[in-house]
Parts: structure tokens; C-alpha cells; sequence
């Protein structure tokens, strides 16, 4: 009340909503008038940002956080009623006929399609200090995730436009940042010529953190470094949907004739082999919502597509999440829960929260949710009781969870493809990467890496070159098989058939051999590979790469993730690049 002169009207309201919620207790610690007015008003900035940026407002989380609250008080089953069994989808196999046609497919559709880089977590698990999307790729030739998946997307957009006969129309390609992420987003890009995007093309949103909850009533928390604050945390990811619906993006995309939104995460750096056959897939089958999927470990940190179907009829193909899918199993007659079958898999299908939704059946269920997803919360609490909290909540939400609220008429498909071509994402640190169960992946920057190696060395086996045999090494305690570090740029090689068509002759490739592709028109004839060679070429030049390259090569040199006098993105992968000798060709 002493402080009521301080605000403006639209404060006012804000302070009698905040008062009717209930939160009379965030003023509680408040200075007389005089002492603090700026922070006071920095805090009614806070309120009004918070209440913006969450669909309903704060009127609106409070009373969803009450319910799940509540819920969660009950120990209610969030899949009360649902009994789950394992979808069915299409199943790829890289490079077979079907997978072809399906590519082909993709890329005619790609330039109908806008992008989408969800970007706004940290990677508590990995704990890299940096930004992920900064982070190499590989170290062959540094190039960081956000650079692999610009390029791509050039390329594909690219591609698909030759083969439409269409001159380039603007690329719509957004990244979804956080406090966290957005400034050192935003260098990264500037830094860089935004990796040959035209700035313009590139929408950042950022998302906005939400308010912490400390008990059952939803009181909102005061944050313990500054009191005129409200304590905050991420939401999830699926704040993606809320950001673009308001954004007015998707409109603008529609009016422009767009048909696909393709969503993606930071840090795979196979994602885009599997892109263009599950765009197919989904113009083929006109699936709604489609879902790219890999064969999955028991228990490992991917959800499960999985269909629940209601014991009223509802029926929905949904991912359960990781730490969701052995509990609901347990609970309805799988008493060994999440376990793998004769296959050595998991029957449900893991979940790489790779998304490709089709625009007109998006906006028309945005339009009427405004981008809000159903949210869960996740408190920790101090005893069975129930009563109080170890440390602060909030509600969160999953981008993959888009479908929950879908009719039952969507079609909500999903596609499976070989991990080996699909997912290889960098999450964890050294030292938890190194504990992950025999069998199970890294996830690790170690492991990242050397993926890309074996997926490039073994799509250029199917395509006829001779690859040698991996080797086996241990780096930062991960024992990983290490393939001949084969690179290209995306324009070189987007699709099997184009790989293909770029091979000729009896190549082969050692397994100590580098071989970095740079140029979009090169052809290899005859090529025996072992040591290092990069071909360099520009834009339309064509090179013919043949005969017999020998030199000392490129080594990998282990390194100690705790030798701090090594940079940190380094470090993580446990070994470095020493570049003895190399041919390079124009
Ligand atoms: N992210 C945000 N904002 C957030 C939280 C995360 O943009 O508030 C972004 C991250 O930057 C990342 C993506 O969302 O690009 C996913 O975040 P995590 O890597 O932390 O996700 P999880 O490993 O917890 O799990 C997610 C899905 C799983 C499975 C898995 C596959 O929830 O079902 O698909 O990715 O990598």
C-alpha cells in the first residue's frame, strides 16, 4: 500500500492481480517509499514480462501449477486410464530403394519447408561453459553445429529450388535462445557472416524463463539473491510452439506458401542425413505431426513413441518420456518394465525430438491453443508428507508433447532410421559419458565425434568405396570405435543418390586417412587414400580427384579432460588433432 505512488496504472493492476493470486507474501520484505524505488520498479518490469510472455498470463500458470500441484500431492498417474503399446510407422532402411525415393521426395519438398533450432537449454548434463550450438561438430575441420546445420539447410533449400526450376526465395530459419544462449547466440552469428545466411533470414525468439513455485499453493518464489526479484526457471522446450504462434511467423509462412516446419535440437551432427527421406515420409503418408525415431536401449535418456490408447477409446501416438516410460510399463501389466526384447532394443521406438509438422493443420490447432502445451511439474519434496518442497518448482513443458492436445483425426506419424545415420548427440560430460552402462551410448563429445566419422565412412562404403575396418581407442575412459575421419560439406553430398552419383571407379580410404571435401563438384575416380587430403574447390569449379595419395597423415593425440592448459571443447572430446602432413587438391 506505502508504495502504491511509486507505480503507474498498468503496475497497479499488476500489483491487485498478484494480490488476488494470493502472492501477498512477495511484498512482505519491502522497503519504506524511498529506500529501493528502482529495484521496486524493476520488479513490477519482472511481473509484467512474466505475465506477457505465458499464454493466460500469470493468472493462467498459477491455477494450471495449483492443479498439477495437487496432482502430484495425490500421487495421481499423469496416464490414468491409457494402456500403452508399441505404434507402427515407416521403418528406413539408409540407401535402399524405399529410402531413396523417400530423399528424392524430402528435397522436392524442402523448399516449402522453414527451420526451426531449438537452442535455449544450457546442457547442465554436459557442462560445457560455452554455448552448445558453438561447440565443434568435429574437429577435423571445427566446424561448429550451428555452421553444419546453416549449411545444410542452404543446401537442401538449394537443391530443392534447382530441381523446381525456382530461383532462391528467402529461407526462414529461426532459433529459439534463452537468457542463457541469446547473446553468445547472436555473436556467434554476427562473428561469422551468419555462416552465409542472409541476417535477415534468421528469426531468433527468445524464451522466457517462468516463475519458480516454493509449496502446494503455487506461492511464487522470492529469489534468494535479490528480494525484489521472483525467483526464475526454464520452462522446456516447448516453449518453441507459444513463441512462434505470437511471432506471427507461421502466418507469414503460410501466406508465402510454406507447407512444413521442421524442428530441431543443438547438438546432432547427423540430424540432416536423416532429414530429407523423413520429409518424404511425411509428404507420402501427409502425416501431421511426424516424429523421426531410432532403435532404442532400455532406459536410455530418449523418450518412447508409444500409443495410449484410453479405456474410453482415445487413442494417441505420443512420446512417454524417459524417466515416465518404466513406471507407466510397470503399471500396466510389464512388470519388468522398461526392459529390451530378443532384438537387443527397446520395442518402443526412442524419440530424437526431430519434428516435422505440416503447416496448415499446425496453425489451426495453435489458433485455437495459442501454442500452449500441456505441462508437468516435477517437485522434489522434503518427506512423504508432500507438504514442503528441497528447493523451489516450476512448471515445464515439451515440444514433443504438441500432439496431446491434437483430435483424434490428426495424422500423427513417425519415422525410424539407423542411429548410426540419425542421432548422435553431445550431452554428456567426461566423467558421466565414461559410467554409461556397455552397450548403451556415450552421448558425449567424444562419442558425437567420432559418429560423424562412421557415418560418413560408412555411407561411402554403401556407396562403393572401399573403407577400411574401424579401429578401437579409448578416450576420456569411452571406448569408442574410430573410423577414417571422412568429411564434406553438405552442397557436396545431401542425399545418397547425389553421393553416389559423385563416386566412380575402385576407391579406397585407410584407416588412418582424413579425407575433407570442401568443394560442391567434386569426383572421386580411382582414389587410394591413406594419409590426409582435402579438396578445396570453388563454388562451380569441377575437380576430378584420382590416383594414389600417400602422406604421414593427421593423428589423433589423446588428451586428459582434466588437463585445464587444453581449451575446454577440446578437453571434453579426450584427444586433439595433430596435423602432420597433407595433399590438398583444387
Ligand atoms: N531447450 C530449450 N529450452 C529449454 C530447454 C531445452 O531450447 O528450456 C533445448 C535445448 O537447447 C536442446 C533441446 O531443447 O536443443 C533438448 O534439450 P535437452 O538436450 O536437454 O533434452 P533432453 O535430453 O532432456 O530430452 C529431449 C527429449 C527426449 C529425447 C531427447 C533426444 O525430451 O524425449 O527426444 O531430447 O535428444
Amino acid at each position: 500500500q506505502k508504495n502504491l505512488h511509486l507505480l503507474s496504472p498498468q503496475q497497479v493492476e499488476l500489483a491487485k492481480i498478484l494480490l488476488e493470486l494470493g502472492q501477498s507474501h512477495l511484498f512482505e520484505h519491502w522497503a519504506e517509499p524511498g529506500v529501493d524505488d528502482n529495484e521496486k520498479k524493476a520488479f513490477f518490469d519482472q511481473v509484467a514480462r512474466l505475465n506477457s510472455s505465458y499464454p493466460g498470463g500469470l493468472a493462467s500458470y498459477i491455477k494450471t501449477a495449483r492443479g498439477l500441484l495437487a496432482d502430484s500431492k495425490e500421487g495421481k498417474n499423469p496416464f490414468d486410464g491409457f494402456t500403452p503399446s508399441v505404434p507402427t510407422g515407416e521403418v528406413l532402411t539408409f540407401g535402399d530403394d524405399s529410402f531413396v525415393s523417400f530423399e528424392d521426395r524430402g528435397v522436392r519438398e524442402a523448399r516449402k519447408a522453414a527451420f526451426v533450432l531449438v537452442a535455449g537449454g544450457l546442457g547442465e548434463r554436459l557442462g560445457y561453459n560455452g554455448i552448445k550450438v558453438a561447440l565443434p561438430a568435429e574437429t577435423t575441420t571445427g566446424t561448429c553445429f550451428l555452421q553444419s546445420y546453416i549449411e545444410y539447410v542452404l543446401a537442401l533449400r538449394e537443391a530443392s529450388n534447382r530441381l523446381a526450376g525456382e530461383s532462391e526465395t528467402e529461407i526462414p530459419f529461426v532459433i529459439m535462445t534463452s537468457d542463457d544462449t541469446h547473446t553468445r547466440t547472436v555473436e556467434l552469428l554476427e562473428s561469422n557472416s551468419y555462416f552465409g545466411m542472409k541476417p535477415s533470414q534468421v528469426k531468433l525468439l527468445k524464451q522466457e524463463k517462468v516463475a519458480c513455485l516454493d509449496d502446494n499453493e503455487a506461492r511464487l518464489a522470492v529469489d534468494p539473491h535479490n528480494k525484489y526479484r521472483i525467483q526464475t526457471k526454464p520452462h522446456g522446450h516447448g516453449d518453441v510452439h507459444a513463441l512462434l504462434y505470437s511471432s506471427g511467423l507461421l502466418k507469414n509462412w503460410h501466406n508465402a506458401g510454406l507447407r512444413w516446419v521442421l524442428f530441431f535440437q543443438d547438438t546432432n551432427g547427423l540430424l540432416f542425413k536423416a532429414i530429407p527421406a523423413s520429409l518424404g515420409v511425411s509428404a507420402t503418408r501427409e502425416y501431421h505431426v511426424n516424429s523421426l525415431a531410432v532403435p532404442r536401449k532400455a532406459k536410455e535418456a530418449i523418450g518412447g513413441i508409444t500409443r495410449l490408447t484410453h479405456t474410453d477409446g482415445r487413442s494417441m501416438v505420443i512420446n512417454v518420456e524417459y524417466n515416465q516410460l518404466d513406471p507407466l510399463l510397470r503399471a500396466t501389466g510389464f512388470p519388468d518394465g522398461d526392459v529390451n526384447n530378443e532384438t537387443g532394443y527397446s520395442p518402443f521406438p526412442g524419440n530424437i525430438n526431430q519434428l516435422i509438422l505440416e503447416l496448415g493443420s499446425y496453425i489451426e490447432e495453435l489458433s485455437k491453443t495459442q501454442g500452449a502445451i500441456k505441462e508437468f511439474v516435477n517437485p522434489k519434496y522434503k518427506d512423504a508428507t508432500k507438504t514442503s518442497f528441497k528447493s523451489s518448482t516450476r512448471l515445464e513443458c515439451m515440444m514433443q508433447d504438441y500432439p496431446k492436445t491434437l483430435p483424434p483425426s490428426a495424422r500423427v506419424g513417425f519415422t525410424v532410421m539407423d542411429t548410426w545415420v540419425a542421432y548422435a548427440p553431445v550431452k554428456n560430460n567426461p566423467e558421466d559419458a565414461a559410467k554409461v552402462p556397455k552397450g548403451n551410448p556415450y552421448h558425449s563429445a567424444t562419442s558425437g565425434e567420432m559418429a560423424i566419422y562412421r557415418a560418413n565412412s560408412l555411407v561411402l562404403r554403401k556407396a562403393g568405396v572401399k573403407v577400411a575396418d574401424p579401429v578401437e581407442q579409448v578416450f576420456n575412459g569411452q571406448e569408442v570405435e574410430v573410423w577414417p575421419r571422412i568429411t564434406w560439406k553438405p552442397k557436396w553430398g545431401l542425399t545418397f543418390s547425389e553421393i553416389k552419383s559423385k563416386i566412380n571407379g575402385n576407391c579406397s580410404i585407410s584407416p588412418r586417412s582424413t579425407l575433407v571435401i570442401k568443394g560442391k563438384n567434386v569426383y572421386l575416380k580411382d582414389l587410394s587414400l591413406d594419409g590426409t587430403l582435402i579438396v578445396n574447390a570453388d563454388e562451380d569449379a569441377e575437380v576430378k580427384v584420382e590416383g594414389s595419395v600417400h602422406n604421414k597423415g593427421w593423428t589423433l593425440e589423446p588428451v586428459d579432460y582434466k588437463d585445464t592448459s587444453v581449451p575446454e571443447e577440446i578437453r571434453i572430446r579426450g584427444f586433439r588433432i595433430n596435423k602432420i602432413e597433407q595433399e590438398e587438391r583444387n
